[in-house]
């Protein structure tokens, strides 16, 4: 018998092709709900630094799309991790492996239905991944989601990181979003 994990999960991939609308290239690719289908496909899928540039994988919990515009998503925001170009090769995929088992694993505790899903974006700039929550208004759990992240990424204490609510972000496409939350 498989391990049944909490939720199911959608694993989501983007692709540039300016023919057509940004939500046109966003591919459902698979969903899975044990953890023995989650490292089957883990292992049989490009890491996300061998992917090319401006693409993104996102993984979100059934139902919820990784757009802004989706019921879970449009009253939320994102805790941002911007990378460096140097920490393709050294962050993106342990990143991304963490975010993720933390996510399948529920490792947000009481605030594990506040997670929506997270994205994994590479970018000639920097590569950058979003871990998205569902109501930006719920101080506590954004917060505690924060702690948690920056705990379990073992990202130094002195390094702060932040959130950006969607509907910043959404008014602000090319240019900064302030954070509404730092931890
Ligand atoms: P990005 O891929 O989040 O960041 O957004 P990047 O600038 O590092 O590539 C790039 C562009 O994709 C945005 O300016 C929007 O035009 C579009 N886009 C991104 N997201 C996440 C959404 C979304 O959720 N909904 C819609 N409609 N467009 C989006």
């Amino acid at each position: 018998i498989k391990h049944p994990l909490q939720h199911t999960w959608t694993l989501w991939y983007y692709e540039t092709d300016r023919t057509r609308a940004w939500d046109e290239c966003q591919k459902e690719v698979i969903s899975f709900n044990t953890a023995e289908d989650f490292w089957s496909l883990y292992n049989h899928i490009k890491s996300p630094s061998e992917l090319k540039s401006g693409c993104d994988y996102s993984m979100f919990k059934q139902g919820i799309r990784p757009m802004w515009e989706d019921d879970a998503n449009k009253n939320g925001g994102k805790w941002v991790l911007q990378l460096d170009k140097k920490q393709r090769l050294s962050d993106l995929d342990n990143f991304w492996l963490e975010i993720v088992l933390c996510m399948i694993g529920e490792a947000f505790h009481e605030h594990s239905d506040d997670v929506c899903g997270a994205v994994a974006s590479v970018r000639p700039k920097g590569d950058r991944i979003g871990i998205w929550t569902a109501d930006f208004n719920k101080s506590q759990a954004v917060l505690d989601i924060g702690r948690k992240l920056k705990e379990r990424l073992k990202i130094q204490p002195k390094q702060t990181i932040g959130y950006q609510v969607h509907r910043d972000t959404m008014v602000k496409a090319g240019s900064v979003t302030k954070n509404t939350y730092s931890v």
